[in-house]
């Protein structure tokens, strides 16, 4: 049976690349989507949403989804520079060729579409969140009934390791950034019963954007949806010789992977709590008395790489 899965992302690069490719899991029933303006910008990143569910969904299978507008803002803004990404994606020809768009937009904010289709939903539903919590945070506490209806939340944020990406005059880079965007709603979503899968810093820190990874994905540009993934890509800077503060990883792309495939990671389970406030905030601690949750803390990038490039070439 195929998964019921409602996404919510912050329209970065990796952010529509995983819409494109859930769209083409068989096994996947996605049942709404909803953009948060975090790591991107609102109005490019709902008509690139829209594009894409024209572009590669299934008619059949996408004729119903809408993608709703998140009215959530942040305590720490993302910096601009990473955000225009989303006006490169939402140019792109190839979303661009028909001169229309099919898909709606909700009328109703993130929170509230969020909550709506999964009271609707006959079966539990799977969360899908690659930026911060907020939208969900705010669902939990305007209507606690959806906690019973939720399968499982799968989330790309956090790390425990010594060193997040967060690099800020007020801080001391402890902190993922999606976390550090709102750490009150981590906090939040902690405070819950959800079952949290992690996908953090520690596994998607082995799957960095390469030009080897760059140059497969040119030599298959034969194959739209990765000529798609190619261009999108190309807007990111990869890893050469050194990490720097904009090196591109496969965040949200291997968190979406891990809904489609759970086999390429490995998960263990750690105890841990959000630290709110101060030169850490949004750090996730491991603590003995923490709530638990699932943590993604390995992959193999060569499987990994070989699922998403496959699974990109089989969109029509
Ligand atoms: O911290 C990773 C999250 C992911 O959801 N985002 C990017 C992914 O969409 C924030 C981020 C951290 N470093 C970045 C980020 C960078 N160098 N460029 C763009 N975004
Ligand atoms: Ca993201």
């Amino acid at each position: 049976m195929a998964t019921k899965l409602y996404f919510n992302h912050d329209a970065g690069v990796d952010d529509l690349v995983s819409l494109f490719l859930l769209l083409q899991m068989d096994d996947v029933d996605l049942i709404g989507v909803s953009v948060i303006p975090a790591d991107g910008y609102l109005e490019p990143g709902m008509k690139a949403s829209r594009k894409i569910i024209d572009r590669f969904g299934a008619f059949d299978k996408t004729k119903s989804i809408e993608v709703a507008r998140s009215n959530s803002r942040g305590v720490n803004p993302f910096p601009a520079e990473w955000r225009m990404h989303t006006f490169f994606v939402d140019a792109l020809p190839i979303l661009n060729e028909s001169g229309t768009i099919r898909t709606g937009a909700a009328a109703k904010p993130a929170h509230q579409h969020m909550i709506e289709q999964i009271r609707q939903s006959e079966e539990k539903v799977t969360l899908l969140f690659t930026g911060p919590l907020t939208d969900l945070a705010r669902a939990l506490d305007e209507a606690p009934d959806i906690e019973e209806k939720i399968e499982k939340l799968v989330w790309m944020g956090g790390t425990f390791n010594e060193k997040g990406n967060v690099q800020e005059p007020e801080h001391d880079g402890t902190a993922e950034w999606n976390a550090f965007w709102d750490p009150e709603a981590v906090h939040r979503v902690w405070a819950s019963t959800l079952s949290i899968l992690l996908v953090a810093l520690e596994s998607t820190n082995k799957v960095p954007l390469t030009m080897e990874v760059r140059n497969r994905w040119a030599s298959l540009r034969k194959h739209e949806g990765l000529d798609f993934v190619g261009q999108c890509y190309a807007a990111c800077p990869p890893l050469v010789y050194m990490e720097t503060n904009s090196t591109y990883y496969l965040w949200d792309v291997l968190t979406t992977a891990v809904v489609g495939n759970p086999e390429l990671v490995a998960i263990k389970t750690v105890n841990s709590a959000v630290i709110k406030e101060g030169a850490s905030q949004g750090r996730t601690v491991e603590r003995a008395d923490g709530r638990p949750v699932s943590l993604v803390y390995d992959v193999d990038p060569v499987r990994f790489f070989d699922y998403i490039t496959e699974l990109s070439a089989s969109a029509v």
